[in-house]
């Protein structure tokens, strides 16, 4: 069988490349409680304990941190029902995503 990425043939600029993953960020806000965040993304990343805690810090500390890369609709869904969790506490607390380079 043939690999579908490199199909026999097939002129190089024409060939099938594999889609781009998207990456979820986190954006550091003066309003949302640490350990809310945490939970969140323990919730909805499946992320342990101490991992989520560091992921909270780089955000709170540079603005912005990488929560995790998907496909495009996975990222999207993702961002939009841990950003969703926030919201339902009345905090701003905002995940986004961008494609990768
Ligand atoms: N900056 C918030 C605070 O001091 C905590 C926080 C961290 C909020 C990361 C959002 O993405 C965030 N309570």
């Amino acid at each position: 069988m043939h690999d579908p990425i490199t199909i026999q043939g097939t002129k190089p600029e024409l060939r099938t490349e594999r889609p781009k993953l998207h990456k979820v960020l986190l954006v550091n806000d003066d309003f949302t409680p640490r350990g809310f965040v945490v939970r969140v993304l323990r919730a909805e990343f499946r992320m342990a304990e101490e991992q989520a805690g560091r992921v909270m810090m780089t955000a709170h500390q540079r603005g912005v941190c990488v929560v995790a890369v998907f496909p495009k609709d996975v990222a999207e869904e993702k961002a939009t029902a841990a950003t969703d969790a926030g919201r339902r506490e009345g905090y701003p607390l905002l995940f986004t995503t961008e494609p990768e380079e």
